[in-house]
């Protein structure tokens, strides 16, 4: 994607995930090359998780906390360390570290302007080969968003970096999946391109050879990848999100690795860099 018209300012929108954040040398790197490309004329919003730091922050507590089927069940106990974690620790970092290479950043989470209303997540999993009720406890799903608030900030040449956390119309909060919240929000803002940012080149076809990339594919083709089992594990909710973004107006979706800051600067204009998923 290029910057054609200065006048109307693209939007990317990241979802920079916790597997990312470790190093911290690695992490400025990753937010100097989205800072150059927000300088570059591009609007620029960051949405973010943090996983590891959650789950050590409940490990410390001694509170256990189980993934099951990529969503963390989450207590009310364990939702005050994933909001402190996220919110007071992940973002506060990274605002900060935006501020430092001369930025203007906004931390926010999905409760201010309430930007995302959630709902509490039915979830049903395999037991003994049959499907079954779960209780996640405070784990949302993404109902409806508000974009109003972030259109003012990027208008006014902020970076809003946004935890995924947010809560339902009566306010009661929830932690929702970094990748569904991101792909909602990218979605709702039209984005002009939703980039996720992994630790692997893209899509292969054959996971263990990087030859074997995916440079472009329409979504119904990737689908099928999904569902013959080419790909699989952890890629699947990147896709499924990069899919709600699509279905939800976001022009263009790309995966891309994030460890690789060089190529993350000059993904503006080239279009070989990572997997690029169009509808
Ligand atoms: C995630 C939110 C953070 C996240 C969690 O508690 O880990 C659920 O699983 P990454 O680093 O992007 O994976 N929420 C419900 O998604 O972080």
């Amino acid at each position: 994607m290029e910057l054609e018209d200065p006048e109307s300012k693209p939007i990317l929108l990241f979802k920079y995930g916790g597997n990312a954040m470790s190093d911290d040398r690695l992490k400025k790197e990753i937010l100097k090359s989205i800072g150059a490309l927000h300088a570059q004329g591009f609007n620029v919003v960051i949405v973010h998780g943090g996983g590891p730091f959650i789950k050590k922050a409940l490990n410390e507590a001694k509170i256990e906390s189980e993934f099951i089927d990529g969503q963390r069940k989450t207590t009310a106990e364990a939702f005050e360390y994933v909001e402190m974690t996220l919110k007071g620790k992940v973002n506060s970092n990274l605002v900060s570290l935006l501020n430092g290479l001369g930025h203007k950043a906004v931390g926010l989470s999905g409760q201010d302007g309430q930007i995302v209303i959630a709902s509490k997540r039915q979830h049903e999993t395999l037991i003994d080969g049959e499907r079954k009720a779960v209780d996640l406890g405070q784990v949302g799903d993404v109902a409806r968003v508000n974009p109003g608030l972030i259109h003012l900030l990027l208008e006014n040449n902020f970076i809003p970096v946004i935890s995924c956390t947010a809560a339902d119309e009566t306010g009661v909060g929830y932690n929702v999946n970094g990748d569904m919240f991101a792909g909602h929000l990218a979605g709702a803002l039209k984005a002009d391109e939703y980039v996720v940012l992994t630790d692997v080149d893209g899509l292969m076809k054959d996971k263990d050879d990087p030859s074997t990339l995916i440079n472009t594919i329409q979504l119904n083709d990737l689908k099928m990848l999904v569902d013959d089992g080419t790909i699989q594990g952890g890629m699947i909710p990147k896709i499924e999100s990069c899919e709600i973004a699509l279905n939800k107006g976001t022009k263009s979706a790309r995966i891309i690795n994030g460890t690789k800051p060089g190529q993350l600067q000059k993904i503006a204009g080239d279009s070989t860099i990572g997997t690029n998923i169009k509808k």
